[in-house]
């Protein structure tokens, strides 16, 4: 059964408008199955993004739908008034017997979102003005889910950002070491055993839990193609309770250096300062007047910590087999980790600049 006959079956179940014509795998997403599906309408085409949730990682998918929900009617709402609003927030398309997704035979979760078009997003930062673009679009994003009207929302992945949690999990995979890789990652986990302090160090202290995103890569804006705006925050699978620096930290891992997540030369990896500078700008100047002081003392720290995070995330998920993170080759997860923990000691290195800048913006 080809790809595209079983999703021609799925896009069925969903009030598009006009004639299925095709569908393609669409970004470069490491967790769902997302599709561009086009329509013909009079002639003119019409296109959808289609996605599977990953089942293996989202064990609720309904709650996490019910939350998607909330929060782009929440957004649109406060969207209404601005021109070319559709473009700002996800919508979702309903499914012909009025839920938001559709089950298919095999029980996985699909939902469909209008495809915003004239909208990019990127795998490295090229610019400051992007950097100042993708921080000010996450800022205002937890901005206008600062007042998100209760239940408070469903943890999608519980324990997601809790790093003590995660440094176990690597702990647990270097003994097990299922997949027979341990020996081809010594460096690496000795790099990470040896800063088991920075995982240990938890932020919650003296912070306010708020509405965040929890997965603030680059490639999670839209960013308009015309004017270069980030116009619309995507990927809204983790929204969920959380601590605003936690967002901070990983826009700063995936926005300040110039290599790609898996480049394999890591004398290309490094945080540049003017691009962390102009990240910080557009988080605070969107995030100002609800801020605390305690989040932004922790902005320069959760960079560090995210970015090790998810590189202890890439060595567990390479040690255990790769059973997590979708893989395009052998060795894909370490090469991923290696770039963490390189951005790591970049960090590192210049962390007390970093924290000036903070300062000096604030001032
Ligand atoms: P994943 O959870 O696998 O990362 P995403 O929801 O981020 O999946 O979607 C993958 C990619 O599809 C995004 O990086 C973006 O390029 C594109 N994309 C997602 N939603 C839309 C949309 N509504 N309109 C246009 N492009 C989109
Ligand atoms: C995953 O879904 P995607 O590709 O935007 C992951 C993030 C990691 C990221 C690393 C639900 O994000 O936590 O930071 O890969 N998402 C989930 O690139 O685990
Ligand atoms: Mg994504």
């Amino acid at each position: 059964m080809s790809g595209e006959s079983k999703i021609g079956r799925i896009v069925r179940h969903f009030h598009f408008d006009g004639e299925f014509l095709d569908a393609a795998l669409y970004g470069n997403g490491h967790i769902n199955d997302t599709y561009r599906a086009c329509f013909m309408q009079g002639g003119a085409p019409i296109f959808y993004l289609l996605q599977r949730i990953n089942p293996s990682i989202f064990k609720a998918p309904a709650a996490l739908m019910e939350n998607i929900q909330r929060v782009t009617s929440h957004l649109a709402a406060q969207f209404a008034s601005e021109p070319d609003c559709s473009r700002r927030v996800l919508s979702l398309i309903p499914a012909r017997d009025g839920l938001a997704w559709h089950v298919d035979e095999e029980g996985s979760y699909w939902r469909a979102f209008r495809f915003i078009q004239n909208a990019i997003t990127y795998d490295t930062v090229e610019s400051a003005e992007q950097a100042f673009q993708i921080g000010s679009a996450f800022g205002r994003f937890q901005q206008l889910l600062a007042n998100l009207p209760p239940p408070r929302l469903h943890d999608t992945i519980p324990d997601f950002h809790n790093t003590p949690l995660r440094f176990a999990a690597l702990e647990q995979a270097i003994a097990m070491d299922d997949a027979g890789r341990a020996n081809q990652a010594r460096q690496e986990i000795d790099f990470a055993l040896a800063r088991k302090s920075i995982a240990t160090l938890i932020l919650d202290a003296k912070l306010p839990e708020r509405v965040t995103h929890n997965d603030t890569k680059l490639n999670n804006v839209l960013l308009d193609a015309a004017t270069g705006e980030g116009i619309c925050v995507i990927d809204l699978d983790t929204v969920m309770p959380g601590f605003a620096p936690y967002d901070f930290g990983d826009m700063v891992r995936t926005a300040t250096s110039p290599a790609m997540e898996d480049e394999r030369d890591l004398s290309k990896v490094a945080l540049r300062l003017p691009i962390f500078e102009a990240l910080l700008r557009g988080y605070l100047d969107a995030t100002r007047g609800f801020l605390t002081k305690a989040e932004k003392e922790l902005l320069v720290f959760s960079g560090k910590l995210i970015t090790f995070e998810i590189g202890i995330r890439f060595l567990t998920d390479f040690l255990s087999g790769d059973t997590y993170y979708r893989v395009h080759r052998t060795g894909h997860n370490l090469d991923r980790c290696r770039t963490q923990f390189k951005l790591v000691e970049s960090i590192e290195r210049q962390e007390e600049e970093m924290e000036r800048m903070v300062r000096s913006i604030q001032e």
